[in-house]
C-alpha cells in the first residue's frame, strides 16, 4: 500500500487538500463547531487583546487509527468576529525548548507590559516527567522563543503530593487586579504559585489546591469579585468548577460546567470574555470520521452566568456561536 492510499484509508480524507505545515498565515471560515476542520487541534487556551480573540492550541498529529498523543507543536489562531479565522504562520515547537524531549501538551498565553508569555507543557529531556516552560514574544502571534533556557516547573519540584511523573502539566496563568500574577497547573493534584513580575520565575512556594475529583486542565478567571477555578474532572472528563472570593481560597465546589465532550476522553476548556459575551472554548473529537481522543477539534459555545455568579451548564452545539 503506498503512502497516499494509507493516508486516505486512515481517515484523513477531509484534511488531505489542506496545508500540513503552513509557513504563511492560513485563513478559514468557521461554519459551526468545530471551528477548524483543516487540522486537528486540542487544548485550546484563549487570550483577548486589542479586540482580537487569540486561541493557542496543540496540534494533534496522530495518524488514524493510532491512539496516542502525537503532538510536536502549538498553533495560534485569531479572529475578530468568531467567523473569520487566521491560523498564523509562526508555530511554537516543543523542541524549540532545547531542554525538552518534545510533546506539545496543553498551554496558555498571557500579556504583560506589552510582552506575551506562552506557558507550555513538554516532556523534560533530563528530569523524568512533564515540565512547564515559558516562551516570550513581542507579538501575540509570535515569533516566540524560550524565555528562560530552562524549565519553570519540573516534576522534582512537586513530589510531596503525588509521585506520578505527569502531574506538572496544563498551566493556566492569571494576573489579578493588583498586578500579582499566578500560575496554576496539575494532573491528579492541582497546584498554584505566584509568579514574579518578570513572569518567568516563581515567587514563593508551590501550594496544593484540593478540588473534588480533579483530573487536570485548571483555568482561572475572575468576574465581579468572584474567582473561578474550572478544571477537568474524572475520566472521560467533564469540566467542573469551584468559586472563591479570594485567589487563596477556600474554593467552594459548584458542580459540573460542561459534560463529557463528544467522542473525546478529554475536554480542556478556556473561559474568556470577548466583545461583551463570555465564551467557553474546548475540544471534542467530533470530526467524522477520524476524530477522537487523539485527533481533537476546537469548539466555541456561549457561557452564561446566574444572578448569584454561578455559571450555567454549557450547552455544547454544532451550530457554534457565529
Ligand atoms: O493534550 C495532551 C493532554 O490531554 C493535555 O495536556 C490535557 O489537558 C489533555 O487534554
Amino acid at each position: 500500500m503506498n503512502r497516499l492510499t494509507k493516508y486516505i484509508l486512515s481517515g484523513c480524507v477531509a484534511m488531505a487538500a489542506l496545508p500540513l505545515t503552513a509557513q504563511e498565515d492560513f485563513k478559514f471560515v468557521a461554519t459551526g463547531n468545530p471551528i477548524a476542520t483543516h487540522k486537528y487541534l486540542g487544548d485550546p487556551a484563549a487570550l483577548v487583546h486589542d479586540g482580537t480573540l487569540y486561541i493557542y492550541a496543540g496540534h494533534d498529529e496522530c495518524p488514524a487509527p493510532e491512539q496516542y498523543y502525537h503532538m510536536n507543536e502549538w498553533v495560534i489562531l485569531s479572529t475578530k468576529d468568531l467567523v473569520n479565522f487566521t491560523e498564523h504562520a509562526h508555530k511554537l515547537q516543543a523542541k524549540s525548548f532545547e531542554w525538552s524531549k518534545g510533546e506539545a501538551w496543553a498551554s496558555q498565553a498571557i500579556e504583560r507590559d506589552g510582552k506575551f508569555y506562552w506557558y507550555v507543557t513538554v516532556e523534560h529531556g533530563t528530569i523524568p516527567g512533564k515540565s512547564i516552560g515559558v516562551a516570550v514574544s513581542d507579538s501575540p502571534v509570535g515569533p516566540f522563543k524560550d524565555a528562560r533556557g530552562s524549565a519553570l516547573i519540573t516534576n522534582d519540584m512537586t513530589t510531596e503530593q503525588t509521585s506520578i511523573f505527569w502531574d506538572d502539566i496544563d498551566p493556566t496563568v492569571f494576573i489579578d487586579d493588583d498586578g500579582q500574577a499566578y500560575i496554576s497547573w496539575g494532573n491528579t493534584q492541582c497546584y498554584i504559585a505566584k509568579l514574579k513580575d518578570n513572569m518567568i520565575e516563581l515567587d514563593g512556594p508551590i501550594i496544593p489546591i484540593d478540588l473534588p475529583r480533579f483530573t487536570e486542565a485548571p483555568w482561572i478567571h475572575k468576574r465581579d469579585g468572584w474567582y473561578y477555578l474550572s478544571y477537568a474532572s474524572e475520566f472521560p472528563e467533564k469540566i467542573c468548577y469551584a468559586m472563591s472570593r479570594s485567589i487563596n481560597g477556600p474554593w467552594e465546589y459548584k458542580g459540573i460546567l460542561n459534560e463529557i465532550a463528544g467522542n473525546s476522553n478529554t475536554n480542556h476548556q478556556a473561559i474568556v470574555e470577548f466583545n461583551g459575551q463570555w465564551y467557553f472554548i474546548y475540544h471534542n473529537g467530533a470530526i467524522n470520521h477520524a476524530g477522537g481522543s487523539f485527533r481533537r477539534s476546537v469548539c466555541i459555545d456561549k457561557l452564561e452566568y446566574n444572578p448569584d455568579g454561578t455559571m450555567k451548564r454549557v450547552v455544547m452545539t454544532t451550530e457554534g456561536v457565529q
